[in-house]
């Protein structure tokens, strides 16, 4: 493994986003969702359906409490649970957990939300709000350090005797990720230690001692808040039990097998099929395909990049690799949404990509820009930030609405209103975005990932600063002694300029990598332009001649400059943005015949505001687009004209089958929108593929 490459994100407190276009995105998060999302932990969205998170919290803290003023107080097992709530319940209200076992979870996300925000934009009664919730949080933790409501409330004596499906180690992961967060952005460590113990609790029960739990995470995160918790407190034994969990997952005989207390038990005779869900089915490092539920299966794959990485694995490494080029060449809509199947949020056999059936979880392509980020800490190689880029712009934004006040779950690339509701296969995909879900995990999702998007943008080693998104931001790169101002400007996502301008007092040797974005053919540095993939020597010449720069190559789609850089420096970039017509793999059956559009890293859609109804009859003429750009035309975005056709529709009492002619087309105009800004104007059809002309 090339170790010189490898690189860490950028502490939050080392950079500030001053970016329009993410600024404005983390701001929503800052003034909507997090005020929202408090809300709903604390059932106070009326019309909602409550969650029941801090109410849990607090009926477990007041549980401890009893027990250790009246140790004979016999605390009832309440042997069903969750989900829902039941008249014959409401007695018993007060007394026992209600909501998704992993109802903790909407805390701990909103706590690392608020943590990001707060580095960003301090804000004392926001963060008086967690210190007081991370009091109940932490009085609701056992002695011996486990904390999980579902269980402390319902029956301590069957803690960990369902990993698969029970998601304690997934709240866990959660847990461990907020107060990591919390402590970084604030210095406050009460949540530190309290994930530290519950941790620790872990590791006592896991591992490969003889006489502990040789179990692993049924929906995996817990892999790479470890290594989180290992970075914050220098411990390597929180390293060694994520590689644990990697390293047992899959081998046989199958640990979930194990466990007697699953609610649905695969069928007798069913083959090692049966653990593909949970990425079980085999060793880590023998998985080829990407299996099961999309989210599971790409944290689980941060977790093994941050293990890789970490100890150097190369097995490991291979195995990230092979997994991301399956779900990249094979399983991956054109937005970047991935799992495409409504049955278990699942991933399915390759090229099977339907766009009106699709599931394409938000949250999955937050876990695969999470993927992405550890893979290009171990090599900064420009493929896996163009997918980081086309998730953020694409698959990830159209889970939130332009006011940030409503959700999707699901991300379709295609939509009739009326299938969503007629249709039982598709009322999965809703017409219109949602203010809360009763599993609520993509909003909460949603706000900690752009709270703390600046961490996707740079990563750093010791001499180079590799900037894999052009986001505007001001940030101190520490080089030796000294510290280098760095100021990032950026047209993006519309516009494909940047400037990057250095400031050192004193001379310093450093690198800079900028990423050369895979739908730009040409780059232009300080006004020279040159092919993506081959720097011509007029380009150096002319940044030699403006900068410090004394060498410069490339290697990965990564331009690397370098020099012993000192005052004022600017590099002037330009990746100019066309539009492009993009066919799938012809193996997509549901694509065949069809073209997209992209502008820049943005997916655009046909929507029937703009379009009118039956999308389906529009075809883009291919040979003679005539692409005309709008700047600021549909909800501040530049939209996309061009030349099409409508195909005559049914008539009135006409036969559902005729001897086949030729079609009639009438010429029209199509109007493209970011993809990502669907559905922002009320209810109406959209479609990211057109038929071809
Ligand atoms: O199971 C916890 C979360 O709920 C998953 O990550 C999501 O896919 C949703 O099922
Ligand atoms: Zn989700």
């Amino acid at each position: 493994m090339d170790t010189k490459r490898f690189s860490d994100p950028l502490s939050l407190q080392q950079i500030k986003v001053t970016d329009n276009f993410w600024k404005k995105e983390m701001e929503l998060v800052r003034t909507e969702v997090i005020p929202y999302q408090w809300d709903a932990l604390n059932d106070n969205v009326p019309g909602a359906a409550p969650s029941f998170c801090m109410k849990n919290y607090k009926l477990a803290a007041d549980l401890n409490a009893r027990k250790k003023s009246d140790p004979s107080y016999e605390q009832p097992v309440w042997t069903t649970s969750n989900f829902e709530l039941v008249p014959e319940d409401m007695d018993h209200l007060e007394e026992r957990f209600y909501g998704f076992l992993f109802q903790d979870t909407d805390f701990t996300k909103w706590v690392e939300a608020v943590a990001y925000s707060l580095t960003q934009h301090p804000d004392a009664a926001l963060e008086k709000l967690a210190d007081d919730a991370i009091d109940v949080v932490c009085a609701a933790q056992l002695d011996n350090g486990y904390l999980d409501t579902f269980y402390i409330i319902n029956d301590q004596s069957k803690i960990f005797s369902n990993l698969r499906d029970n998601h304690e180690l997934y709240c866990f992961g959660h847990l461990t990720e907020g107060a990591v967060a919390y402590y970084e952005a604030t210095g406050k460590d009460k949540l530190l230690k309290t994930a530290c113990r519950y941790a620790d609790y872990i590791d006592s029960r896991f591992g490969s001692g003889e006489d502990k739990c040789k179990g692993y995470p049924g929906h995996e995160i817990a892999e790479m808040a470890l290594v989180r918790l290992y970075h914050a407190t220098g411990e390597e034994r929180y390293l060694n039990l994520s590689r644990f969990f990697i390293d047992e997952r899959g081998k046989k005989p199958y640990y979930f097998d194990s466990e007697t207390d699953h609610k649905f038990t695969p069928k007798p005779g069913d083959t090692s099929l049966r653990h593909f869900y949970h990425q079980a089915h085999l060793p880590v490092r023998e998985q080829n395909e990407a299996t099961g539920h999309a989210v599971r299966a790409v944290y689980l794959y941060s977790g093994m990049a941050d293990i890789a990485r970490l100890t150097e694995d190369e097995g490991l490494l291979a195995a990230c690799n092979t997994l991301w080029d399956n779900i990249v060449n094979k399983k991956m809509y054109i937005t970047g949404g991935i799992g495409s199947t409504n049955h278990g949020e699942a991933f399915t056999y390759a090229y099977d990509l339907p766009n009106d059936m699709a599931y394409a979880e938000t949250c999955a392509s937050i876990g695969m820009v999470f993927f992405a980020r550890r893979m290009l800490q171990i090599k900064p190689d420009a493929r896996y930030a163009n997918i980081m880029e086309r998730e953020l712009f694409n698959g990830v934004l159209s889970g939130m609405a332009l006011d940030g006040k409503s959700f999707f779950y699901v991300n379709p690339l295609e939509v009739l209103p009326k299938a969503c509701r007629e249709d039982a296969r598709k009322f999965h995909v809703k017409p219109i975005r949602q203010k809360w879900f009763g599993c609520a995990c993509c909003p909460p999702n949603i706000a900690r990932l752009l709270s703390s998007i600046a961490a996707y943008a740079c990563t750093e080693n010791e001499d180079t600063l590799f900037v894999h998104l052009y986001m505007g931001c001001e940030l101190k790169k520490k080089i030796g002694e000294n510290k280098v101002s760095v100021q990032i400007t950026s047209g993006f996502p519309y516009h494909g300029n940047a400037a990057i301008e250095i400031n050192s007092d004193v001379p310093v040797q450093m690198t800079l990598a900028l990423r050369l974005p895979d739908w730009a053919e040409k780059c232009t540095v300080n006004g020279v332009t040159s092919k993506n993939d081959e720097i011509t020597d007029a380009i150096l010449s002319e940044i030699a001649a403006s900068t410090d720069v004394s060498s410069a190559n490339i290697s990965d789609g990564y331009l690397y400059l370098s020099g012993t850089w000192s005052g004022n420096q600017k590099l002037n970039l330009d990746f100019p943005m066309t539009v492009r017509i993009m066919a799938a793999n012809p193996s997509v059956r549901e694509d065949i015949g069809k073209v997209a559009v992209t502008y820049g890293p943005m997916v655009y859609c046909l929507e029937e505001a703009d379009n009118g109804n039956n999308l389906h009859l529009l075809r883009l003429n291919c040979e003679d687009p005539d692409f005309k750009i709008t700047p600021d035309a549909i909800l501040g975005a530049p939209s996309i004209t061009a030349k099409g056709y409508r195909e005559e529709g049914e008539k009135e009492g006409e036969n559902l089958y005729h001897v086949y002619q030729e079609p009639k087309l009438t010429k029209c105009e199509l109007t493209f929108l970011p993809y990502y800004m669907w559905n922002n104007r009320g209810e109406g059809e959209m479609s990211v593929w057109v038929r071809k002309m």
